[in-house]
Formats: C-alpha cells, sequence, structure tokens
C-alpha cells in the first residue's frame, strides 16, 4: 500500500500524541480524529478516547462509527473539571496561526467589524491556558500562518508568560500539524519552527506557503512514512471509506 499525504498527516497526528500516557485525547475534525485512534491502537496505548460528544470509549471505532463499549461519561460540562485539571491533550483547527503559537478561530478583520466571522473563540483560550494543546491546518495556506493573527482565541507561549503564572505555569503548544508539515513554536523567543517537511514538499513550497518568518533547522528532516502495520489499521479499520481525503485530498 502506497501512502498517500492523508496517511502521512495521520501519522504525524499520531506521533503528537505518543508520550501522553494517560491523557484525554480531544481531536477537533477528521484527520486529528484519525490520528488520535491511530496512535491509542498503536503507540499510546493508554490514551483515552471519546466519540467527541459526551461518551469515553473502550476502543476506536471506524471514523464516523459509533463505539461499542463505553467505559465512561463526559458531557460538556464535564469536560471543564478535566481541562482545568490539564489532564487533556486538545488538537483543535486554527483559520490563523502567527509567528507567536498565537491562534484565531474567532473572526477576520477588526473585531468591532469583521470581514468574516468564524465559528467563535470557544474552549480555546481556557484550552491553551490549562492543558497541551496541538493544532491542524488541512490548508497549509499564507492566510492561515500569519505575522499577527487578527483574534487571540488560543493564547501563545510569551501572551501567556506576559499574563503571568496563572496563565503560563501549564502553557503547552506541542505540535503544529498541517498538510505540508509539522512545526512547533520552539523557536528563538518562542516563534515558529519547522520540524519537518512531509514527503514530496519542498523548503520552498512550504515557505511560499507561509505567511510569517519560520525558524528552520540546519538540516530539515522528512516527516516519517506510516508503517505496514497503521496503513492497514487506516484503510481496513479506521477509515475504510477515505473520508480524510475530504480534508486531504489523495495526492
Ligand atoms: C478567512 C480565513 C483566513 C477563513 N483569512 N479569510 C474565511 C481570511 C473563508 C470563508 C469564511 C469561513 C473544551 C473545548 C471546546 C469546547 C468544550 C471545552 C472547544 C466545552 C467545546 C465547545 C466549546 C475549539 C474547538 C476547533 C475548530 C476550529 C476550524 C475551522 C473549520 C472551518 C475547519 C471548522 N485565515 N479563514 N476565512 N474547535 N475551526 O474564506 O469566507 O472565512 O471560512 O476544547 O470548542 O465552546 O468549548 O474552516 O471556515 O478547533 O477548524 O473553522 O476556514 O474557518 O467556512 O472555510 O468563503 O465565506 O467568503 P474555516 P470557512 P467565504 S475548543
Amino acid at each position: 500500500m502506497t501512502p498517500t499525504r492523508a496517511d502521512v498527516c495521520a501519522a504525524a497526528i499520531a506521533d503528537a500524541f505518543v508520550d501522553d500516557g494517560e491523557l484525554f485525547a480531544s481531536p477537533m475534525g477528521l484527520l486529528p480524529t484519525l490520528g488520535v485512534r491511530l496512535c491509542r491502537l498503536t503507540q499510546n496505548p493508554d490514551l483515552v478516547i471519546s466519540d467527541g460528544e459526551s461518551l469515553f470509549l473502550a476502543s476506536p471505532p471506524p471514523l464516523s462509527a459509533r463505539g461499542d463499549v463505553v467505559e465512561g461519561w463526559i458531557p460538556f460540562r464535564r469536560v471543564f473539571d478535566v481541562v482545568a485539571n490539564g489532564k487533556r491533550h486538545v488538537m483543535m483547527g486554527a483559520s490563523q496561526v502567527d509567528r507567536h503559537g498565537n491562534q484565531n478561530i474567532s473572526a477576520i478583520g477588526d473585531f468591532s467589524r469583521p470581514t468574516r466571522q468564524l465559528l467563535g473563540s470557544r474552549g480555546a483560550p481556557g484550552n491553551t491556558v490549562n492543558n497541551r494543546t496541538s493544532y491542524w491546518v488541512p490548508k497549509h495556506s499564507p492566510r492561515v500562518f500569519v505575522e499577527q493573527v487578527d483574534v487571540v482565541s488560543g493564547v501563545g507561549p510569551q501572551r501567556a508568560q506576559a499574563a503571568g503564572p496563572a496563565a503560563s505555569r501549564y502553557h503547552d503548544i506541542h505540535r503544529i500539524v498541517s498538510d505540508l508539515a509539522v512545526l512547533d513554536i520552539r523557536g528563538p523567543d518562542d516563534t515558529l519552527r519547522l520540524l519537518s517537511l512531509h514527503p514530496g514538499v519542498t523548503l520552498d513550497d512550504v515557505r511560499a506557503a507561509t505567511g510569517c518568518d519560520l525558524t528552520l533547522p540546519d538540516s530539515v528532516p522528512e516527516t516519517r512514512l506510516p508503517t505496514a502495520e497503521e496503513l492497514v489499521l487506516i484503510n481496513e479499520v479506521l477509515d475504510p471509506h477515505g473520508l480524510r481525503f475530504k480534508e486531504v485530498p489523495d495526492r
């Protein structure tokens, strides 16, 4: 089986949850859900997963299928308890991410009169100051990776430090996985840093698709390919209908 770009993204997302141990993995969106369930079935069997609504599940079901064995109940109001205790790693989407790791899912343009109203900040501020947070960007482009977000929903490291210990004590932006690359916010002064390029993606591709400066390692490694076992799990167990290609078209 030849790995597709979507498979590489799923494996890169799975790698973001490898060293979490028994944390509640909270993926927002298709590829994050696929990656988290892949990680649970392979590298981190202790990962706590849910159906994305209100049920903790004993084992990862295929995408868009219901879980068979329920292990617990986690309605929204209880999610806040888990968030506040930090026992969670959330992977959110991002309409904008800036060089300092701030995320925007609220609005585009001036906040008093936005040109586009998006989802709203929802749980993003609380997530970023209480538990480990990662981001998934299905379309890596200069309008997503910007010098400064229009509205801060998810707080970046420098803003958390400026806000004091209450915001910085548990602050941990872990990974940003896009359809082109894997990044983090551990460049100089907590800025955007490239960690690896997906197979077939060049440094120039990422530079052209990033609207702000990017710290580069001396030599940029290639994002790993999924293993044969992971490809079987993705194609035959977790996503037999290829829903992943809706977010990352086959290429
Ligand atoms: C743009 C840009 C851009 C989009 N620049 N324009 C334009 C310029 C685009 C379109 C238009 C719309 C714990 C917890 C919670 C909870 C718990 C507590 C969370 C209770 C749950 C509920 C709650 C947050 C989780 C996410 C989702 C993040 C996304 C994307 C999307 C849609 C994939 C859904 N840069 N960008 N535009 N939620 N969001 O041209 O213009 O804007 O664009 O954790 O909730 O409260 O707390 O993608 O939308 O993580 O992933 O929003 O691009 O934004 O429709 O494409 O075409 O109309 O002209 P999108 P799109 P036009 S945690």
